[in-house]
């Protein structure tokens, strides 16, 4: 029985920066043995990017490297190369982030992968799919900008804006991971490998859904739930509206902090419960006011009444009298808030994690829980800290390799 979703399983992990490091951090998690193959000597550009201490690997790199094992190789030169392909032969999935060409460059097309090991996974997260862009390098704000992210994000008056949420990254990481879990998944069936790739602009366009549903909607009138009243021929941004079938919209709290906000959502079934927390039980039955429809046309007053009372508590108190009246709302929370939330380190969503040169660091843990693949967060590699241990293993194949071929 295996002790993990992913064990057996060798990632062969070409991938740097956010987007594919996250992704292969993921099925590190889940039990693979993840081989992040690094330039010697430079390795993978976070190691050095936005340090806090000096001559340490950053937090950049530390916090999205977790359980993988490093092994520098100059892809470069033909000796290293050779170790790449007696990787690739004892491996199941290999996974790059390069801009595009680089891996082809290298001399590694489809092709030469599949010949090389067809029972191998080859997964690319690129900027762009096939079309004028493909050659386009992308980074986070560029897949937020093109896949129409940061047009619908923002108030009507101000700017288009980036979500502090890492989405094009992160969240494309996410796609990724699932795309080569069903990928592996099917294999089980072909005992082929395949092609997987996922654009960053196509990830974000999927997370964009419910904005070109709204950009259709337009055609058969105003959106009613914006805070707007005039539209042009594409979905405005909506400042803090929800998104969804319900309203919803951001409330100051006591203490007028920068972060003194609570976010609520008026669902039909509570309209009553949350006149009568808020003291206004004279609007449950209002006709103006009783139904959703009748409350359209009035929210930004109706959501100016409800700031009224939030104004008079704290987030955390306004949070915790709503929910009791079952009204679904959530506490804006700063990142200070986030680390020093004990439910959070209680669901291991964050982790302290020790490293030899940096001491002891927080992370932030996988998002899901599978009930028979506990997660036990490990630190990142140092930089080619792996180097013999890899190459011994591989040599170790490649006599078993010899001795089978011999006997056989
Ligand atoms: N040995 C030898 N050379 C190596 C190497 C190794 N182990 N690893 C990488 N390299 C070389 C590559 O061969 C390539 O050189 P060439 O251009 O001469 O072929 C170079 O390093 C890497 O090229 P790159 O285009 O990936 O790197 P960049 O810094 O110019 O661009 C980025 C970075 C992120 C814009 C680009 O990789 C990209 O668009 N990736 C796809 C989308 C993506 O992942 N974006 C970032 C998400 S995180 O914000």
């Amino acid at each position: 029985m295996v002790a993990k979703a992913l064990e057996g399983i060798r990632v062969v992990d070409m991938t740097h920066v956010q987007a594919g490091p996250v992704c292969t951090q993921l099925l590190a998690w889940m039990g693979a043995d993840v081989i992040k193959i690094e330039q010697p000597g430079k390795g993978d550009v976070t190691r050095s990017q936005l340090r806090d201490v000096p001559d340490v690997d950053s937090l950049y790199f530390t916090m999205l490297n977790s359980n993988k094992r490093s092994l520098e190789l100059n892809m470069k030169a033909e000796e290293d190369k050779k170790v790449f392909e007696n990787l690739l032969r004892s491996s199941d999935v290999l996974v790059e982030n390069f801009g595009p060409g680089v891996l082809d460059r290298m001399g590694y097309t489809w092709e030469r992968v599949q010949e090389i090991n067809p029972r191998l996974i080859f997964a690319s997260l690129k900027g762009f799919g096939p079309g004028p862009l493909q050659d386009a390098k992308a980074y986070e704000n560029i897949a937020q900008a093109t896949g129409g992210g940061m047009s619908t994000t923002g108030f009507p008056d101000g700017p288009p804006v980036v979500a502090g949420a890492q989405i094009g990254d992160s969240g494309n990481a996410v796609h990724l991971f699932g795309a080569i879990c069903a990928a592996l998944f099917q294999r089980t069936h072909t005992n082929r490998g395949q092609r997987v790739q996922i654009s960053m602009r196509g990830g974000i366009l999927n997370l964009c859904r419910v904005k070109i549903r709204d950009h259709q909607r337009l055609e058969h009138g105003p959106l009613n739930e914006y805070p707007q009243d005039e539209f042009g021929d594409f979905t405005p941004r909506a400042g803090n509206a929800s998104g969804g079938g319900q309203p919803g919209w951001c409330l100051k709290t006591a203490g007028g902090g920068e972060n003194d906000y609570l976010y609520l959502v008026i669902q039909p079934q509570v309209w009553k419960p949350l006149c009568k927390t808020i003291g206004r039980e004279e609007l449950i039955e209002d006709p103006e006011y009783a139904t959703p429809e009748a409350r359209l046309p009035h929210l930004v007053e109706i959501f100016a009444m409800i700031e009224e009372w939030t104004q008079t508590r704290s987030k955390w108190d306004a949070f915790k009298e709503l929910n009791e009246a079952g009204v679904p709302c959530g506490p804006v929370y700063s990142t200070k808030d986030i680390v020093e939330d004990e439910g959070l380190w209680n669901e291991g969503m964050l982790a302290k994690v020790d490293h030899p040169e940096r001491g002891e660091y927080t992370t932030v843990g996988c998002p899901f829980t599978l009930s028979d693949t506990p997660v036990e967060i490990t630190r990142s590699p140092l930089l080619g800290e792996h180097n013999e241990e890899i190459r011994a293993e591989l040599a170790g194949k490649s006599s078993e390799l010899e001795t089978a071929n011999t006997a056989g």
